[in-house]
């Protein structure tokens, strides 16, 4: 059942490790390339609008230039002047002198009676009329576009405007009156629904029509709009392009992540078969965390915590191989290995500190079998120590069969050994339950210490535990104080005793009883 769903959690694994990578390129191409040909397309339209306000400006200045000179209209001097204008300007092809709806003359001369440029396509906001396709009778089948304001005209070709080069050769660009929406030059590819969409406030937008990924320009100066649109083929091929760059990166992820969940699920696989090995080898070893009385900071206890370095030099965490034990029912065993070597240990701390407690931690499989009660005495018994020198840890998630598990604590308690509840706040049985439990101490999970301080949502549990634990006359033991803001906050609120590196990290034996235990253990906390 245990191998069916570990193969089921990495089956699941590896699929992911596939998947989410795989996923993670097709997207990310998907966004690049549409990224690239926004930006494209942004540039492009940019260029037409750029040419579109330099015409209007040379429009503008003609006007201005024209009508500022005295000379009469269609005179030999304002002829002159209008070639000047028109070699000095940059996308004007004519200018002229318009009566009546007919071009009288131009920089390219007189026109006789006038040419009749034809109906005023729209008025501008800022009153140019403006024809958008007029044939000026210069030959061939050319249009021009003609602005006119105050009698006076320039001619456009529009071509000019939409001419520069893109980087995508079928990009559609061009430009239409903002406010009538005419269309007044264009190359590739139009839709008379772009011209609806409004460029918003910043003068700029972008959106996919389902054929193109357009981009609109409006001109803060004019009353135009210029536009770039990228057909859907170009971005497909873009988004191919990308595609074949990044998911050969996705899929060679992918592949490691596979690997190494397959690794992880046969490492821990074949974990129980080493820690069965271990146990024989004697590869684990027992340090100690000395637990400190918070009022003077004097060692009152320490806690026994097993260390697995294998053969090799490597180390495991207890928070990796505690698991796998306690899930292929070696956790006992390794109660027991911990109870015997604690047999041998304790005589020594307590040889040197007569006063001092030992903890140690339990499982939930070991609080679910009478043979733990035996065991305990035998330890008191090999130890040659007293009850009131030994402790047992459970932790809250330990003690799910209640009934079992109460019978089996009240038994230690009746030894005269006490319970400590660890990790107290990361579990979820109820204060009800903790008020019918016996114990003497509750250890205030690290974590609630951590944030203490900070304005995290937790910051204030260590306080409401301390309270809890003083209704119920148990003994508060803060665990992984590291900061002496902490230690005195704990202090303050009142909690009995302090645990963590501030005081001192987990040590082996020798080095325990040589740098810590020095002065003798506060009574007070030994019955
Ligand atoms: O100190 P350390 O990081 O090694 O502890 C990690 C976790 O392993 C802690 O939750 C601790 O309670 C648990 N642990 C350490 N030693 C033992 C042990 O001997 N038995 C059991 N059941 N758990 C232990
Ligand atoms: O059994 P328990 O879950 O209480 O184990 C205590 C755990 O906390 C062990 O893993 C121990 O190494 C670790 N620890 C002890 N003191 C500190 C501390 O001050 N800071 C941190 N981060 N961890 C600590
Ligand atoms: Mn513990």
């Amino acid at each position: 059942m245990r191998s069916w769903r570990a193969k089921l959690v990495a089956a699941i694994g590896v699929c992911l490790a596939v998947a989410v990578p795989t996923g993670a390129s097709l997207y990310l191409a998907h966004r690049q390339s549409l990224q690239y040909e926004r930006a494209n397309a942004d540039a492009a339209a940019g260029e037409v609008l750029r040419r579109m306000d330099a015409m209007g400006d040379e429009a503008l200045e003609a006007y201005q230039r024209l009508a500022a000179s005295s000379s009469v209209p269609c005179s030999e001097s304002q002829l002159s002047l209008m070639r000047a204008i028109d070699t000095s300007s940059e996308y004007l092809h004519a200018t002229g002198y318009v009566e009546g709806g007919k071009l009288k003359c131009s920089s390219l001369g007189t026109h006789g009676n006038g040419i009749d440029l034809g109906p005023v396509t729209y008025t501008s906001l800022r009153g140019t009329r403006i024809r958008a396709s007029v044939d000026l009778q210069l030959g061939g089948d050319r249009r021009f576009l003609v602005f006119e304001q105050g009698g006076y005209s320039t001619a456009t070709m529009p071509e000019m405007l939409v001419d520069s080069r893109t980087p995508e050769q079928d990009m559609a660009v061009g430009a239409f009156g903002e406010s009538s929406r005419v269309l007044l030059s264009k190359r590739g590819g139009f839709d008379p629904a772009w011209m609806t969409k409004n460029a918003g406030s910043a003068g700029e937008t972008s959106f996919y029509d389902g054929r193109y990924l357009v981009v609109l320009r409006r001109s803060s100066k004019f009353d135009v709009t210029a536009y770039a649109a990228i057909p859907e083929q170009a971005l497909r091929a873009h988004m191919l392009d990308s595609l074949l760059l990044l998911m050969p990166m996705g899929l060679v992820l992918g592949a490691v992540l596979a690997g190494m969940v397959l690794w992880a699920a046969r490492y821990r696989a074949s974990l129980p078969a080493v820690i069965q090995g271990a146990l024989k080898r004697k590869e684990f070893t027992l340090h100690y965390q000395p637990i400190v009385d918070l009022r003077d900071r004097r060692v009152v206890g320490v806690e026994a915590l097993l260390r697995w370095t294998r053969a090799d030099g490597s180390y495991i965490r207890p928070d990796v191989f505690i698991p796998v034990a306690e899930d292929c029912g070696l956790i006992q065993r390794i109660t027991a290995y911990v109870m015997d070597q604690l047999a041998i240990d304790a005589q020594k701390i307590v040889r040197a500190r007569p006063d001092c407690y030992i903890s140690f931690n339990l499982s939930s499989e070991d609080l679910h079998s009478r043979q733990l009660v035996d065991s305990i005495e035998k330890l008191l018994a090999k130890a040659g120590i007293e009850a009131r020198n030994l402790v047992v840890e459970a932790t809250e998630h330990s003690m799910i069969k209640q009934d079992m598990a109460q019978n089996i604590n009240a038994e230690i308690r009746a030894l005269g050994v006490r319970i400590a509840i660890d990790d107290f706040g990361t579990g979820y049985s109820g204060l009800a339950y903790l008020t019918r439990l016996q114990s003497d101490f509750l250890k205030i999970d690290r974590t609630f210490v951590e944030s203490i301080g900070t304005d995290s949502a937790t910051s204030d549990v260590a306080i409401h535990i301390i309270q809890i634990a003083r209704s119920l006359n148990l003994k508060v033991i803060a665990e992984g104080v590291e900061s002496e803001v902490q230690a005195e906050f704990l202090t303050k609120q009142g909690a009995d005793c302090g645990q963590g590196w501030l005081f001192g990290r987990p040590m082996p034996l020798d080095r325990l009883l040589v740098e810590i235990l020095g002065p003798a253990c506060d009574e007070s906390f030994v019955q």
